[in-house]
């Protein structure tokens, strides 16, 4: 029997309930059957939510690239697993097969291995989403070093502070990166960070833009002549169970950004066992997350998970818009894709722009549809539906994040009915709860609360890089015994689950996680400025946008002061990151505060999203009069 691919609801349930009741049964088999091993693990799971500590395959020895890529050579070598389309349309396509990218992850591991890198040092991965990318995570899993992946739109204060973070020895970026018709200057943004970065020795230079740019002697080389030199076997690093495989930074609602760091066996069975029955993958299928793989979709649902089953796996390189908006779909007819996962916030954006860019292509070979990052809207849902899907392929809406590494909640395509914005259940393995706010359970039906998930699972993050306190504060000390996700849920009759959306300060813009502290950090540093609240409002293609409300110092004429917010954003575009600019900036005399000098967020919310009535409670405010005053000078 093989509880591998679920094929029917009752299937589900009946591998649910086992899941539940014989965790460690049930782990142990899909563990045993479909991976290799050097050796056996000795304890399948210990855990305590109190410490918190989570153990699964104790014991165990293994490399991940082992499973990746070796296991694949002699039964799908030729077969291609990354399937590169690079920004440029005219640009030939790659298709490198599993023999291929053995070798080249071999060679750079060997390359990292001569620039001193070993078993259990960081290395920071700073590049766009070319084949490099996935060969430099491999590589660094090869040898056994942690790699830390951030994102190319990050800017050089917030690349500086995670490669400080986790203290990276050596960073692998490129000249520049394209996207759509405009080029970005990546080795100048690293340049700029590293002056902050003592303890970089080396950085290695991919080649893609062709752009001169300025190499620092004694600390940056090109790859690609290392490469060339490099022998194309290196033999795995054997790792234990529970060696952190990567960090992978996300933002908090307070402070820096925290570095959640997963390990190697469990990270590995979850993601490829959720790949596996989320896509309903087949062996000849052409699978495509558009997502970047500088996010947490992309680490495990574009190289991991994919690779682990021998997957043909498309990496893109460009942007949805370029040269226009019939990109994704010339793409999807071009190489025949059959499963496509995507963002609401693509979806909204495309559904915008109206459907004679889809009727040119041809999108019948497509089986399963995915969204992932954000609640997908009614509207949205049946757009993709009717359009992308025409009614014949079932939409996955996967819920998870960062910290869960796999998928937690989704439907199971062609066993769960589907249901608008509604991720429905959870998969096999997972334990959902529902809170109330003084911490008890909700039971039954119809209900909603706040998230939680009861039992471990094997691909959860273990704690964050360097503040095992943080952790437990953050996920394990709102509800006692569970881990709180941040986010809130409804469970309807049936018992699927609807997710809401964050009830913490984190705001999810374009399905980007963004923490208001840090924003207001980087507006609080300009020296007009004397205090700011962020908060959201929806917005139509980015789910939510950003609205700042800024109090200055010299008051006086404050109200339209265009070039102050133009400041503001590029405060926030150097320290951040672009994704992070305003959409409004108000500058108001005051910010609405509780006796005890907390900002009232919730009022501010209201406000911004057009709400000029009904407040909620306002009874707690000290200064009710800041709140009128905003009201009437609100941006539209
Ligand atoms: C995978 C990822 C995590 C946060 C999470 C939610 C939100 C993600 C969905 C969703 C509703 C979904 N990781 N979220 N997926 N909300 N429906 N299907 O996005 O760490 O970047 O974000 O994203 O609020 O807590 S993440």
């Amino acid at each position: 029997m093989s509880n591998y691919h679920i094929k029917n609801l009752e299937e589900y349930y009946q591998v649910y309930r086992k899941s539940v009741r014989f965790p460690e049964v049930f782990w142990e088999e899909i563990a045993e059957e479909h991976f290799q091993w050097y050796k056996r693990w000795d304890k399948v799971l210990e855990w305590d939510f109190t410490k918190p500590e989570v153990k699964w395959f104790q014991g165990a020895k293994l490399n991940i690239t082992e499973n990746c890529l070796d296991r694949h050579l002699r039964i799908r070598g030729d077969k291609t697993a990354i399937l590169f389309e690079p920004n440029n349309p005219d640009e030939p396509s790659q298709h490198i097969t599993y023999k291929q990218l053995h070798a080249r992850v071999n060679k750079m591991a060997n390359v990292l291995k001569s620039e001193g890198i070993q078993k259990g040092d960081r290395v920071c991965i700073y590049l766009p989403m070319i084949p490099e990318l996935a060969f430099a995570i491999l590589a660094c899993a090869r040898i056994g070093a942690i790699h830390s992946v951030v994102f190319a739109g990050f800017s050089s204060t917030a690349l500086a502070t995670r490669i400080n973070d986790c203290d990276c020895k050596l960073v692998i970026t490129s000249d520049g990166s394209y996207r759509g018709s405009k080029t970005i200057d990546l080795k100048g943004i690293v340049d700029e960070a590293l002056e902050k970065c003592p303890n970089v020795s080396s950085v290695l230079v991919v080649n893609r833009i062709d752009s001169k740019i300025e190499m620092k002697e004694g600390r940056d080389k090109w790859l690609q002549p290392l490469l060339d030199e490099a022998f194309d076997e290196c033999t795995p690093e054997v790792m234990d169970a529970e060696d952190p495989l990567f960090i992978l930074y996300t933002s908090g609602s307070t402070g820096k950004p925290k570095g959640m760091v997963h390990t190697t066996a469990g990270y590995m069975v979850y993601t490829a066992y959720t790949f596996k029955n989320i896509f309903q993958y087949r062996e000849q299928d052409i699978y495509w997350c558009t997502a970047d793989i500088g996010w947490i979709t992309g680490h495990s649902y574009i190289v991991y998970g994919p690779l682990a089953n021998g997957a043909t796996s498309v990496m893109f390189e460009g942007v949805p818009s370029y040269p226009d908006f019939g990109r994704f779909w010339e793409i999807v007819d071009k190489h025949k894709v059959t499963q496509f996962y995507t963002a609401p916030t693509a979806i909204r954006a495309l559904a915008k722009e109206g459907v004679e860019h889809i009727e040119k292509f041809d999108l019948s070979s497509l089986k399963v549809l995915g969204t992932v990052g954000e609640p997908i809207n009614e509207e949205a849902w049946h757009w993709y539906d009717d359009n992308i899907g025409k009614k014949k392929s079932p939409i996955v809406d996967t819920w998870w994040q960062t910290e869960t590494g796999g998928v937690m909640i989704s439907p199971i395509p062609f066993a769960t009915p589907t249901k608008p914005t509604y991720a429905t259940l959870p998969f096999p393995g997972i334990q959902p709860a529902l809170m109330d706010e003084n911490g008890s359970e909700i039971h039954g039906n119809q209900v909603d609360g706040r998230l939680c998930i009861k039992f471990p699972w094997p691909s959860m993050a273990r704690t964050i890089w360097g503040n095992h306190e943080r952790y437990r504060d953050t996920y394990f000390s709102a509800f006692q015994n569970k881990y709180f996700t941040g986010d809130g849920a409804l469970r309807d009759e049936v018992g699927y689950y609807r997710i809401t959306g964050r009830v913490d300060d984190v705001i999810i813009v374009s399905g980007h996680n963004l923490g208001t502290a840090p924003i207001e950090d980087a507006i609080n540093e300009h020296p007009a400025v004397a205090e700011s609240a962020i908060v959201g409002y929806p917005h139509d293609i980015k789910g939510n946008a950003l609205y700042g409300y800024v109090t200055l110092k010299e008051t006086g004429e404050y109200r339209n002061q265009d070039n102050l917010r133009k400041e503001i954003n590029q405060l926030i575009t150097e320290m951040i990151g672009p994704i992070a600019k305003l959409d409004k900036i108000q500058f108001t005399a005051g910010l609405p505060k509780t006796r005890s000098g907390k900002i009232m967020r919730r009022i501010l919310r209201k406000i911004a999203s057009g709400e000029t009535t009904n407040l909620g409670d306002t009874s707690t405010l000290l200064n009710p009069e800041v709140v009128q005053e905003i009201m009437d000078n609100v941006l539209k």
